[in-house]
């Protein structure tokens, strides 16, 4: 993962001059960003922040460039908060609800989430509450059968938010420790869909919302996720499929224009495909010492 960036990165950072002229390195670097996927947008924000940083120095050591572009995409992860912890949570059950649009990779995101916990000694049942899509309940059911957790799901065409409900009771009964919520995409010229969203964020009360997010997501997406999903509202996001995106970018701009921590990324369709985002781990992989 990250290869293109990382290459692009060291074959101008890793130059034999030892001195180099700022404008000219800045340029460079806004090109990389936005071939790799970055949008115009957060490019231009990391190089404003490296600007700062430079204080209008002209020429500067490659060290200290380096630095402040290191620097500069740090502030950027930073600024879009802490990731919340998932294991060691006092609440119980702990309630989450995934949302996304259809095909970004909720429901095999929620079986890998469900298998996470289970490795780590934690209770789960999974509410199959996209009782929209065709075949959606029978999926979840082949997931949950294979992570060994349990499910509560009803017909197709049921109301989502009752499933859930059934599900937090059925937590509670057992004791166990977490629920997850599995929703229906949701169109944004939709507003019965979203309303019905909203409908199961009120009925189950969850502690967190994630937002799941498909990494080869374009820019028409990015805009139409945050005007849609900021009504229901979300806390954090998991970002999938960044085995296929070969240009590893989008991160940034996810991070930098919906202000959300993400929690793990999602590296293959397998359970066990999915790393928690530590920002210094992709720094370091984007941008060796
Ligand atoms: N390569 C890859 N494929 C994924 C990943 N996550 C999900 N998928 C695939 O994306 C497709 C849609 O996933 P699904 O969970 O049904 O999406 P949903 O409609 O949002 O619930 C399936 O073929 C998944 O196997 C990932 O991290 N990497
Ligand atoms: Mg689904």
């Amino acid at each position: 993962m990250f290869e293109n960036l990382r290459k692009r990165f060291q074959s101008i950072l890793s130059g034999k001059e030892n001195v180099i002229k700022v404008d000219e390195f800045e340029q460079e670097i806004t090109e990389i960003l936005l071939s790799s996927d970055v949008s115009l947008e957060t490019a231009d924000a990391i190089v404003e922040l490296m600007r700062q940083r430079l204080s209008g120095i002209k020429k500067v050591e490659m060290n200290n460039f380096r630095m402040a572009l290191r620097d500069s995409m740090a502030e950027i992860i930073n600024a879009a908060g802490n990731a919340p912890e998932l294991l060691n949570q006092p609440k119980k059950p702990y309630v989450i609800l995934f949302l996304g649009i259809n095909g970004t990779g909720k429901t095999t995101t929620i079986a890998k989430v469900a298998n996470y916990l289970k490795q780590n000694g934690k209770r789960t049942v999974i509410a199959a509450s996209d009782t929209f899509r065709a075949g959606a309940i029978e999926q979840i059911s082949i997931l949950a059968e294979r992570v060994g957790v349990p499910i509560i799901k009803h017909a197709q065409g049921s109301d989502p938010s009752s499933v859930a409900f059934d599900a937090i009771d059925h937590a509670r009964a057992r004791n166990l420790d977490y629920v997850l919520i599995d929703s229906a995409g949701r169109m944004q010229t939709n507003r019965n869909l979203m309303e019905e969203m909203k409908k199961i964020k009120r009925v189950s009360k969850p502690d967190l919302t994630i937002l799941v997010l498909d990494a080869m997501i374009g820019q028409d997406a990015i805009s139409q996720a945050e005007s849609f999903f900021k009504e229901v509202g979300y806390d954090a996001i998991i970002l999938t499929k960044m085995d296929t995106d070969a240009r590893g970018g989008a991160i940034f701009s996810i991070l930098h224009q919906l202000r959300k921590p993400v929690m793990f990324i999602g590296t293959g369709q397998g359970l066990d495909d999915m790393i928690k985002f530590d920002p210094e781990w992709y720094l370091s992989r984007i941008l060796p010492e």
